[in-house]
């Protein structure tokens, strides 16, 4: 009879050595049996049913989390995932993107530097330059802005470049975002296209460079927090926006009070706060967050863990494909008996809509069709339901994954290992207990 030690509980070994803890648990022939099955049953609180589907290599979504994160609550806001103080950054936990549209009281907060002191006096007197390659440098107020163009709105996400940042192995430098930096508020404002043909752009028009008025972290008033830009592209796309409005009320402080772009799809980190600035260039701006390995991402993969400059990197612009599960948290219980969950959730694919959203619960042999909405409008994200039947109490791992339009499907890892950290969105897990 094959024997299995087990020197310390699976958690434990879990919590400080996948690999040992892996190898013990699924033994040489790779699957869960005898011994560790019930050490695995007794660490994750219940029997695994599906056990022998359960992948050796793979962390159960149970221990995943390790111990519940650390919240902070600002005013205004829900308690949020404490992603660092100084500069302040707040993760929305999972099931707190449950509705439709995202409340200022739920949105992830991605700081870089300290925002500026709240404005005194009327907020329309604010003032955005518009300068560079263009033939009449602009100085123009929201009040002017407002009047002179025509006003839109849409419901867009904003989604950190960072978003699913824990999940890459090994990990990387910055915040450890798991799937909460995403918010899809309303936006009102006007676009930018219509700002930019007002100016009237040069033919060496090339690139976007934003300025806002967050103080850097050391304090020097002469240096940019962060200072992105975009392919002139995106700046003429419709649903780029500067935007003075969010879900029909002024914009918070924290969410770049009182002027804003937003670039739907893209990297949250060009959608400048507090928005002072629009720099029009003949090249690439070259600002910070724009070179080395920020906001830049290998054309041909990289060894996972190594060493880059970023030289020969591309710049991280529309984002993945990703699904969240809002009804239901990871380490959910359930009452005995239960055999059907009714689940939700959401999904969003950078620019390109979710054609559809699968899940298992048995470890990915079979998947479930889920039913999904269309976007509101292009750049919202989409709702998805369905649910999923039981066949006994235990433990199990809800997976949930989404599919683009281009049929690029949320991967069972976090792909194109980068020494930032950008673009991870492996298939979602959930760990349910039943009973
Ligand atoms: N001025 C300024 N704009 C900024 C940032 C910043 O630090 N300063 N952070 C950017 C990043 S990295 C992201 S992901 C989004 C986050 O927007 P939110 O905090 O409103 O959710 O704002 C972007 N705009
Ligand atoms: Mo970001």
């Amino acid at each position: 009879m094959a024997k299995t030690r087990i020197e310390r509980s699976v958690q434990e070994l879990y919590a400080d050595d996948p690999e040992r803890a892996d190898a013990l648990a699924f033994g040489r022939r790779g699957a869960l049996r005898g011994a560790s099955l019930a050490a695995m049953g007794a660490a994750l609180g219940a029997a695994v049913p599906f056990a022998g589907n359960m992948p050796r290599g793979l962390m159960p979504a149970a221990f995943a989390q390790g111990a519940g994160p650390a919240l902070l609550q600002i005013d205004g806001k829900e308690p949020l995932i404490n992603r660092g103080e100084r500069p302040l950054n707040l993760e929305t936990p999972e099931h707190l993107l449950d509705d439709d549209v995202t409340p200022a009281s739920k949105m992830f907060v991605r700081n870089n530097g300290n925002p500026p002191e709240p404005l005194s006096g009327d907020w329309r007197a604010w003032k955005l330059k518009i300068d560079g390659e263009v033939n009449t440098p602009l100085e123009i107020t929201i009040g002017e802005l407002m009047s002179r163009f025509q006003n839109v709105t849409y419901q867009l996400m904003i989604e950190c470049g960072g978003n699913g940042r824990s999940f890459f192995v090994p990990e990387t430098r910055g915040n450890q975002w798991t799937n909460g930096a995403a918010s899809c508020a309303r936006w009102t404002g006007v676009r930018l296209r219509d700002v930019l043909q007002a100016a009237g752009l040069k033919p060496t028009a090339t690139y976007t460079a934003h300025y806002g008025a967050d103080v850097h972290l050391s304090g020097d008033p002469n240096r940019p927090t962060i200072s992105r830009g975009v392919r002139l592209e995106k700046a003429m796309e419709e649903h780029s926006l500067i935007a003075w409005a969010m879900n029909g009320e002024p914009i918070p402080l924290m969410h770049g009070a009182p002027l804003r772009l937003v670039y739907p799809g893209w990297a949250g980190s060009a959608s400048q706060k507090w928005l002072t600035r629009i720099w029009i260039r003949d090249r690439e701006h070259d600002g910070p967050g724009m070179t080395g390995t920020s906001y830049r991402v290998p054309v041909t993969p990289i060894v996972p863990g190594s060493r880059h400059d970023g030289k020969g990197f591309a710049i991280l612009e529309e984002m993945p494909v990703r699904s969240v599960l809002t009804n239901v948290r990871n380490g959910q219980r359930f009452a005995a008996g239960t055999r059907s969950i009714a689940l939700r959730g959401k999904a969003w694919a950078g620019e390109r809509t979710v054609k559809a959203v699968h899940v298992s619960v048995d470890y990915g042999q079979t998947w479930n069709v889920m039913q999904l909405t269309q976007p509101v409008n292009k750049y919202a994200w989409q709702v998805w339901s369905g649910s999923v039947t039981l066949p006994s109490d235990g433990y199990f791992e809800v997976w949930y994954r989404a599919t683009a339009s281009d049929d690029r499907m949320q991967p069972h890892v976090a792909p194109n290992w980068n020494p930032s950290g950008y673009g991870a969105n492996p298939i979602s897990r959930a760990a349910i207990l039943v009973g």
